[in-house]
């Protein structure tokens, strides 16, 4: 039980920490009086470095001395050498990888905010207070950065692009160790959307292994040190039927990987053994319309749990067998920001409309309320019209077309694209309830209306570690907000939730409670917004499509301190490493760190 919970291969002050919380929550359920011990650092062990811990076992030791008198030799002697154990055994994990790593998209366990104290830049550009430069080609990918090497991937070619390239650069000195380059093979990838990029998925690394995702080529692992292939696993090439792209990233905890794949086909999560390749468990999501929402790690009372949220749910997966434990309804039909976790609870930001909605406005093109095979094939959302779309597609039309004539119209639409169990849809009766049971026809009046009743845009808190519907017991606050982005994570540091979205419009909320502190301010640069905002040294990074990053003071008030424009399009998500902000625009890496210092 011990090896369980010290024993799993992982490295930093955050695994340092769900260790300890692990061995704690071990150590209640067998002496309630541990307590006494593990509250007394329980508020600073958060923090503390592999040194600090080793350097405050003489004061524990003291502790237990103290303790001895209070409880006799036999109890602090058992409780003693476990908790000693379990120190031992974080630190030994602790010696794998630096504290300064950020070993994938946002950093550790997804969350943007960096666990350095360092001093992070204020003032930078693409000539001003950069440490080195590299062009690497097209992506939007975020850079990852362990024991000093950082990877990051590319396509060449016309867009789409017919290479994928994975490159490895020196973190300090952005000399180059490696680059592979993997030709696509068979069919020409299919067209996607400008702002999406094939080389969109951020690789995750320990010290041995990259573990990077292509679309075409499926998951790989590739040595840190060489480049070479360690092992391929291939998985159903992701369909997106208005040609969005894939957009998911492997997720890394312990020794497995985690994956989720929401696209119009085949949708599914899934755990992979990241030593050997090997799934470990799958889930079908096929009750799932198209999401773009990563995996993260919940830890709770009963052990970690995986996070993922998809149309209208959320779920809690066994971290172990991949059953689904709990879920809790969104209300919306899918979901592109990716929920944060701490300290066991949940933060949701999502903003989407009901999928009767949705497919009325993109699918129904001349707006009669009735969805053909035509209006789907030659749709002007589709990038690659003329070009067949799978059976697979076209069997869930069938399933929804209960009369057989051929088109799609009320539930039918409903019934075709999403599992009638899942709320996140709306169904159709539903709307109409709302609606007064009157759908109008007209696609203009049927749009404003819909889009009144479906956006309900919302930030949530859910507590982890439920049983089944979770919906009424385990949301611990819920409170709708027009700040909530569709595609823009929400950021949680300082004990406050920080949203961002198009326009630059910036919103703040306490975790505890979701009480507003200030919403809707405009800050940075307008337009668009994909990349998450991170957190360092106090301040907000955010960054706009446009290529602007803005620092943010993460006051009582929101102060900017400097609006930096890179003059080039930056959907990456920024990585904070060590004083450092590693940017990737869509063409060029950044390395950007305070000359002065
Ligand atoms: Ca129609
Ligand atoms: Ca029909």
């Amino acid at each position: 039980m011990i090896a369980q919970a010290v024993g799993s291969a992982g490295s930093t002050p955050l695994v340092v920490q769900s260790r300890w919380s692990e061995a704690r929550a071990w150590l209640h359920s067998h002496w309630k009086d541990v307590t006494v011990i593990s509250q007394s650092f329980e508020s600073e062990v958060d923090s503390w470095s592999p040194p600090q811990i080793i350097a405050s076992i003489p004061g524990v030791a003291l502790m237990f001395q103290t303790l001895m008198c209070r409880f006799g030799f036999d109890w602090v002697f058992r409780v003693g050498s476990i908790a000693m154990l379990a120190m031992w055994g974080m630190c030994l994990g602790a010696q794998e990888l630096s504290a300064e790593d950020w070993p994938q998209w946002r950093g550790f366990n997804c969350t943007g905010v960096t666990t350095s104290t360092k001093p992070l830049p204020v003032e930078f550009s693409p000539t001003k207070n950069v440490r080195w430069s590299a062009e690497v080609g097209d992506g939007i990918g975020s850079p990852t950065i362990v024991a000093g090497r950082l990877f990051t991937t590319a396509m060449l070619g016309e867009k789409p692009g017919n290479k994928f390239v994975v490159f490895c650069f020196d973190a300090a000195t952005g000399e180059k160790h490696w680059e592979r380059e993997f030709p696509i093979e068979g069919e020409a990838l299919p067209k996607i959307h400008d702002s999406n990029s094939y080389a969109s998925a951020t690789p995750a690394a320990d010290a041995e292994r990259v573990y990077v995702y292509h679309a075409r080529l499926g998951m790989m692992a590739l040595d840190t040190k060489t480049g070479e292939t360690a092992w391929r696993r291939q998985l159903p090439e992701p369909y997106f039927v208005f040609d969005w792209g894939p957009g998911m990233s492997p997720v890394i905890h312990g020794d497995r990987l985690f994956f989720c794949q929401d696209d119009d086909l085949s949708p599914a999560a899934y755990c992979l053994d990241r030593r050997s390749g090997e799934i470990l468990w799958k889930d079908d999501r096929g009750d799932m319309a198209c999401s773009y929402s990563h995996p993260v790690i919940c830890e709770t009372p009963q052990g970690p749990e995986v996070i993922i949220a998809g149309t209208g749910k959320m779920i809690g997966y066994d971290y172990k067998t991949g059953h689904r434990k709990w879920a809790t309804e969104v209300f919306c039909r899918n979901i592109k920001t990716t929920p944060v976790t701490f300290d066991g609870i949940i933060y949701v930001s999502v903003e989407s409309v009901g999928i009767s909605y949705q497919w009325r406005v993109t699918a129904d093109a001349d707006g009669d309320g009735k969805i053909t095979r035509d209006e789907i094939l030659n749709n002007k959302y589709r990038l690659n019209t003329g070009k067949s779309i799978p059976d697979a597609f076209w069997a869930k039309f069938d399933r929804g077309d209960e009369n057989k004539d051929g088109v799609l119209e009320g539930e039918e639409i409903d019934k075709a694209f999403l599992d009638p169990k899942n709320r996140g849809g709306l169904l159709a009766s539903e709307v109409q309830g709302r609606l007064g049971n009157t759908i109008d026809t007209d696609a203009g009046k049927l749009s404003e209306e819909l889009s009144e009743r479906q956006k309900d845009a919302s930030i949530q808190a859910v507590r982890g570690g439920g049983e089944g519907d979770v919906s009424k017991t385990h949301v611990l606050w819920l409170k709708k907000t027009k700040s909530a982005s569709h595609i823009v994570s929400p950021l949680v540091a300082g004990g406050r939730m920080f949203l961002i979205k198009q326009g630059g419009i910036f919103a703040s909320f306490q975790a505890a409670s979701g009480e507003r502190l200030w919403d809707r301010r405009r800050v940075g640069a307008g337009g668009s917004y994909l990349s998450a905002p991170v957190y360092g040294d106090g301040k907000i990074y955010v960054t706009s499509e446009s290529g602007v990053v803005s620092v943010i003071e993460s006051g009582p008030e929101p102060k900017v301190l400097a609006n930096n424009d890179f003059g080039e399009p930056i959907a990456a998500t920024p990585a904070l490493v060590d004083g450092q902000i590693f940017l990737r625009t869509r063409t060029r890496l950044y390395c950007i760190a305070d000359e002065a210092k």
